[in-house]
């Protein structure tokens, strides 16, 4: 096996998306979705993403090959869930492994599931029932220097946040905000010291501009489309997501893991596909994003690689913008 390369696919022998990436016991794990190859239908809904199971990747370090510990999870084995397991996170406490991931319950509304393992790459065992009071999907877990736990969420169309405008499920309602007024945010909750259930109801972030004024519903490069991340660098709480429609990683910056955010700017400019998703992580004296494109299918959405590449910050904290295909490779 050949160590992996920046920008390459991770690994060729899956498609894998949506990479949370953490450094558990000195290693770097891969959290990723696991695209399944078929000729189904290709909408905004998202039916093309029929995930059934997780694998986890992991690197001994960035001069390694990525090693696929195999199947960590499958859909058979969630008693609540029905279909598509759309993007996981994972997280450590209470000397235990926790994977955080969407899925649809019985009824098709998207809810989140936990489940636990004593080892990094799993297998994990799913609590019977999905989180109370959870909906939406892309999970994000962010264990801050105090132990308090913090699970970030939310995605637009297919994600199905709309419908939870009024607080409860509208199965109706497919429109967000008018376009001049503030855009609908991610969520986050306090997770419990257990990590199993959220320890208050979940709260919607606010992302503003330098000014103050909410990012607003029609600015498509900045308002929040789906999966959040958040990560510390100086004391400042990074949360960085997809654009979605313009197909962006963005990110705004605040002293509070509730926010508000102010936007900063873009991290990756669209990559080759419809989804761009990622994580942020630290490994040494280095911090890598892990992104995903569809090169390895040459554009087809829903069979998508993992990949990696540095992320640099400049001297005032903000992060220079990573080009996806720099030239010469
Ligand atoms: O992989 C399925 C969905 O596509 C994810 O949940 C979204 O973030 C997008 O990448």
């Amino acid at each position: 096996m050949s160590s992996v390369k920046p920008n390459q696919p991770l690994v060729t022998h899956i498609f894998t998306a949506d990479p949370s990436a953490h450094v558990f016991e000195n290693k770097i794990y891969i959290y990723p979705s696991h695209d399944l190859d078929h000729d189904g239908p290709d909408n905004d809904n998202g039916d093309q993403y029929k995930m059934e199971d997780y694998h986890v990747l992991s690197l001994d370090n960035f001069d390694s090959p990525a090693v696929d510990h195999g199947e960590a999870l499958h859909l058979k084995d969630v008693p609540w869930a029905s279909a598509q397991m759309w993007a996981p996170d994972a997280a450590y406490k209470n000397n235990q492994y926790y994977l955080y991931f969407p899925a649809r319950d019985k009824d098709g509304i998207f809810r989140i599931g936990v489940a636990t393992s004593p080892t990094p790459a799993g297998p994990f065992k799913a609590e019977p029932d999905y989180i109370q009071g959870s909906y939406s999907i892309d999970p994000a877990v962010l264990v801050d220097e105090d132990d308090q736990a913090y699970i970030y969420f939310g995605g637009l169309w297919g994600g199905q946040l709309e419908k939870w405008q009024t607080g409860t499920f509208q199965p109706e309602q497919t429109e967000g905000p008018p376009a001049d007024q503030p855009a609908i945010g991610p969520r986050v909750a306090k997770l419990s010291e257990d990590m199993l259930s959220f320890a208050a109801e979940p709260q919607e972030i606010s992302i503003i501009d330098e000014d103050g004024s909410p990012i607003t519903a029609g600015d498509e490069d900045r308002r929040y489309f789906e999966g959040p991340w958040v990560h510390k660098y100086n004391g400042y709480y990074y949360l960085s997501y997809s654009t979605g429609s313009t197909h962006k990683l963005v990110y705004g910056i605040s002293r509070s893991p509730l926010g508000p955010f102010t936007f900063k700017g873009t991290i990756l400019t669209p990559v080759i596909g419809w989804t761009t998703h990622h994580s942020i992580v630290q490994f040494e004296d280095k911090w890598y994003l892990f992104y995903h494109d569809s090169s390895l299918s040459e554009g087809v959405n829903h069979k998508r690689c993992v990949k990696y590449t540095e992320l640099k910050y400049n001297e005032d904290g903000t992060i220079q913008t990573i080009d996806p295909y720099p030239a010469g490779e």
